[in-house]
């Protein structure tokens, strides 16, 4: 698919200023007059957000197979609904999360096999093609710090350390075979928001 508009995502561990920064930069595209739109997985649909909420409640504990395919299915129903007709009338798409997420948290934090999820991913997104991908690079615990803590009414967030330091690595792994595009996220959010600009003109 070669998209009129542009789609770009946004991934980094819980904290990392994900959604500040997708917030902060399609107001930026906005305002030097492009027409962008700000998205979300799980979710950004009216299906897909009912997935979202099965998903992060702690009363349900898919294992890593049916958290792969519930994931894939709430993407797979956000392209069609609202990511391709926007990318079909020219807009700019800001994503916060995509298939990256599913690498590093189903695949390195819950160990399935990275291949297999790179298939299943494929398959989900055909025909889409991703513009630019960045991660705000953020270990774990500066995340969490920045949180005020882990929010134990979520499923995810329940988990340990050890688990949040596999996707941070994997994340890592990404950025170093050029999937993602590595934002220091260390510094204040108007830095943050500046270094994200500057990889973004770049794919204007
Ligand atoms: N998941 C998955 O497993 N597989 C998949 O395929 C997908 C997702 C797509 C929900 O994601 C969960 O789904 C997530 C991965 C999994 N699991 N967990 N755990 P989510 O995106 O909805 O949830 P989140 O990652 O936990 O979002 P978050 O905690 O809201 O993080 P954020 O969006 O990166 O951060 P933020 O809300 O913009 O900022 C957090 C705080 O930090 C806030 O108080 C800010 O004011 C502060 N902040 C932000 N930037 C700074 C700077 N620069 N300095 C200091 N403080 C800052």
């Amino acid at each position: 698919m070669n998209n009129p508009g542009k789609f770009i995502v946004m991934e980094g561990v819980e904290g990392a200023g994900k959604s500040r920064q997708c917030a902060m930069l399609v107001e930026s595209l906005n305002s030097m007059g492009y027409s962008a739109v700000l998205t979300r997985e799980p979710g950004g649909a009216p299906l897909a957000e009912q997935l979202r909420k099965l998903l992060l409640d702690p009363t349900y504990s898919p294992d890593a197979y049916a958290e792969l395919y519930m994931y894939s299915a709430a993407r797979r129903d956000h392209l069609n609904k609202i990511v391709f007709p926007a990318l079909d009338s020219g807009k700019i798409v800001v994503c916060d999360r995509f298939v990256y997420s599913t690498l590093a948290y189903q695949g390195y934090g819950r160990g399935l096999d990275i291949e297999f999820i790179r298939k299943v991913n494929a398959m989900t997104i055909e025909p889409l093609k991703v513009d630019l991908a960045m991660f705000i690079d953020i270990p774990p615990e500066i995340g969490f710090k920045r949180k005020g803590g882990a929010d134990k009414n979520d499923r995810l967030e329940r988990e340990s350390l050890d688990f949040f330091n596999r996707v941070y690595a994997g994340f890592k792994a990404m950025c170093e075979r050029g999937e993602l595009t590595a934002i220091d996220g260390s510094g204040e959010k108007e830095r943050t928001a500046n270094n994200i600009m500057q990889a973004v003109r770049k794919i204007l």
